[in-house]
């Protein structure tokens, strides 16, 4: 990639308003381009997948598709937190979580169903899993992480491009969402130790009823 902005981005990301500026860069604009084709290209490799197994099995493995490209702001400050110089290059050789999609399937068994399916396309290459399904976050955090690589077909290249793709249940979406929501006012609460026990309360709990749920699903079939 063209490193000759390098500076200029810097300069930009120390200016009064940086999201403004560095959205005016160009090839930071085209970098955001490229990986919102790859985050198109995984949504829709996803999408028919649903559609053939909805077919072939008369249910959808997922209820859900979200979509995100990280932030100028928030890949700024991922940037300073890893030490790296803010660089079009850096971003693209150090962050994976740019171009985000997130699977909300009803039950666990399907999101493995549905992330070896993915892996499988021969045109997908599997970067990094990390399973915290099998093996939680010690919070209580679940969801299972992959991050992939998918070419994007320009006019006149093809590029490999690094999507994060997480896969969870409806339950551990929805704690997921809550922890998030709590961790954002945490300067203001004022037992912290209490809700990280109780929210691993209701993470247990909401394992309890994934697999619960899974039972009774396969017991209908
Ligand atoms: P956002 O806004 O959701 O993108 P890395 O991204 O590799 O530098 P890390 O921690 O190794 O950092 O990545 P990991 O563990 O795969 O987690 C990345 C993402 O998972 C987070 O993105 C969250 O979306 C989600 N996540 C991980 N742990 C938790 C948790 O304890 N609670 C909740 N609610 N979500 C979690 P970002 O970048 O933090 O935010």
């Amino acid at each position: 990639m063209n490193t000759g902005t390098d500076i200029s981005l810097d300069m930009l990301m120390n200016s009064e308003n940086p999201e403004k500026a560095l959205k005016n860069v160009q090839p930071f604009m085209v970098l955001m381009m490229y990986y919102e084709c790859a985050m198109m290209e995984i949504e829709t490799k996803l999408k028919i997948l649903n559609k053939e197994f909805a077919l072939k099995h008369r249910r959808n493995p997922f209820e859900s598709i979200k979509c995100r490209l990280k932030s100028p702001v928030s890949i700024s400050e991922k940037m300073k937190k890893k030490g790296l110089e803010l660089t079009i290059e850096n971003i693209e050789d150090n962050l994976t979580d740019i171009a985000g999609v997130r699977v909300i399937c009803s039950f666990p068994e399907d999101i493995y169903v549905l992330s070896e399916l993915l892996s499988e396309q021969d045109d997908i290459d599997v970067v990094c899993v990390k399973d915290y399904i099998r093996n939680p976050k010690p919070n209580g955090y679940r969801s299972l992480h992959l991050i992939v690589e998918v070419p994007i077909f320009l006019s006149n290249e093809k590029r490999m491009m690094k999507v994060e793709v997480q896969f969870r249940t409806i339950a551990m979406d929805f704690w997921a969402s809550l922890d998030h929501k709590l961790k954002y006012k945490k300067d203001n609460l004022k037992h912290p130790e209490i809700i990280a026990q109780e929210l691993k309360k209701c993470a247990d709990m909401s394992t309890a009823m994934d697999y619960k749920m899974q039972e009774i699903r396969n017991m209908l079939e």
